[in-house]
């Protein structure tokens, strides 16, 4: 049987990482990763598509179980080398239904059925005989191989398994599932083109989609952000009041539901950008994406990871920070203010300039009778890079994670992530956007359209 497009088995001996660089390889977190040998018992096929097509299939075997004993069996026949692969199908036709060879029976179907080799080892474990026999039987397949060596330790017996392999293999390659970036990635797939000459142009090809798809994660991401940006400081949150007046109870509820909105957009956006980057399965481990303790409103996260205070001022003095003569103004027009203007000083801490507070609290007018509570846009201006530096902390975090890994996703971030994407000339960029989205004034999809080609320009700085 010949497919449209390449297929690969990747096969080897139990534990050595094979479900993993399925995992890498087909980008999808949904692969079974066990420390328990034997977590595969079945082959299954993971497929690549972009947009509808697929590139690439990869399927994910069991390991080798009882290698020395399917050799005895295929050595009992002999055959010249052009009949081998016919003794082979033969031992899966006699053993399809034998308990004791399933595990073989399933890692060899896929390769009879024209599927490319690739064979796993652990180079931090030493090289050992019983390997031999797991090699001769992928020989007598007579379908095209390579070996990949991953390294799931510290130890390294990487040149003598080089050794070892290059009698069984022409190609060798080292891969590490949980490190590999894009451009690693690409590397080996290009090796797997070289298994059949019919492979290089369709894998060639798989490539190029998937540069403009790799592209496109970066394009999305950034929309993401800067839509997050935008809302988050042009929020104003508003609810009619009972009286004329507000109540200390409704001034207190206001802050915390305009806090609830702000929270909640950032948790949008993370889940928006887990899925660009295919990490799915990563909405089950949610609470571990909060940043333990570090919340977007206490003092920690303003002093660590947003501007520092020096730069506060310069941003403050230069991008014109609000006056609260500034702040009344901007409500001329259709409303007028009833009630004085109050800062929401939240963290309890001395405010610094003011830059301590979120936004006011305001009674307004509309028409008589009805009076209304009103928060918002953002008047912080540390507000906007503490976020921003969370959400391309995060972005960052996610778009290098391994769809091999399982664990938990830990986002601690210091003060010299920021010192790692921002500069002055950024900052003094950013700020007259930060400034136009915090007023009230509608922002045109062009301007936001300029911002989110910055923040594109610093993914890529922060990502290979
Ligand atoms: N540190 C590290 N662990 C790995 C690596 N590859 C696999 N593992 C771990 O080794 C175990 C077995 O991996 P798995 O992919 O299920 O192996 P398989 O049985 O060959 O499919 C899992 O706990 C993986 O998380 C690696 O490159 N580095
Ligand atoms: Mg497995």
């Amino acid at each position: 049987m010949t497919s449209m497009h390449p297929t690969f088995a990747v096969v080897g001996h139990p534990n050595k990482g094979k479900s993993s660089i399925v995992s890498t390889l087909a980008f999808d977190d949904s692969v079974q990763i066990s420390d328990t040998p034997g977590t595969t018992t079945k082959k299954r096929s993971f497929p690549l598509t972009v947009d509808g097509k697929v590139l690439y299939e990869l399927f994910d075997t069991p390991g080798f179980q009882r290698a020395r004993r399917v050799l005895a069996w295929l050595e009992k026949h002999e055959v010249p080398a052009s009949k081998k692969h016919e003794v082979v199908l033969a031992f899966i036709e006699a053993h399809k239904d034998d308990e004791r060879f399933n595990d073989e029976v399933q890692l060899l179907e896929p390769i009879m059925a024209g599927a490319g080799i690739i064979y796993v080892v652990d180079g931090s474990k030493p090289y050992g005989e019983e390997y031999e026999a797991e090699m001769e039987i992928l020989r007598w397949t007579g379908q095209p191989s390579m070996a990949l060596i991953n390294h799931i330790g510290e130890s390294d017996y990487s040149q003598e398994w080089k050794r070892a392999l290059g009698h069984y293999f022409k190609m060798v390659r080292t891969f590490n599932p949980m490190l590999a970036t894009f451009s690693q990635h690409l590397l080996l797939l290009e090796s797997m083109a070289q298994l059949k000459e019919e492979w290089i142009a369709p894998v060639n090809h798989s490539i190029d989609l998937f540069k403009a798809y790799h592209e496109q994660m970066f394009e999305r991401s950034a929309n993401a952000i800067a839509k997050l940006m935008y809302k988050s400081l042009s929020h104003v949150e508003q609810f009619a009041l009972t009286q004329d007046d507000a109540s200390k109870e409704e001034r207190e509820q206001i802050e915390e539901r305009y806090q609830v909105v702000l929270r909640g957009l950032e948790q949008t956006s993370q889940k928006q950008i887990e899925q660009i980057w295919n990490h799915h399965h990563l909405e089950k481990e949610q609470e571990s994406l909060t940043f333990e303790g570090v919340d977007l409103f206490s003092k920690e996260s303003a002093s660590l990871f947003g501007l520092t205070r020096k730069e506060l001022l310069i941003t403050g003095a230069t991008g014109g920070a609000m006056t609260g003569a500034g702040i009344d103004l901007m409500f001329g027009g259709g409303t007028f203010l009833l009630g004085s203007t109050i800062g929401a000083v939240l963290g309890g801490s001395s405010a610094f300039f003011g830059f301590n507070e979120l936004s006011d609290v305001k009674v307004l007018g509309k028409s008589l009778g009805t009076n209304y509570l009103e928060m918002g846009p953002m008047k912080n201006i540390n507000f906007a890079y503490i976020l921003l530096n969370r959400t391309l902390f995060h972005t960052t975090k996610i778009a290098s994670h391994s769809h091999a890994l399982r664990e938990i996703v830990q986002l601690k971030m210091g003060r010299t992530f920021t010192e790692k994407w921002m500069d002055d000339t950024l900052r003094k960029s950013l700020e007259k956007y930060h400034t136009l989205f915090r007023s009230k004034d509608e922002v045109k999809a062009e301007v936001l359209s300029e911002y989110e080609v910055l923040i594109k320009d610093v993914l890529k700085h922060l990502i290979d």
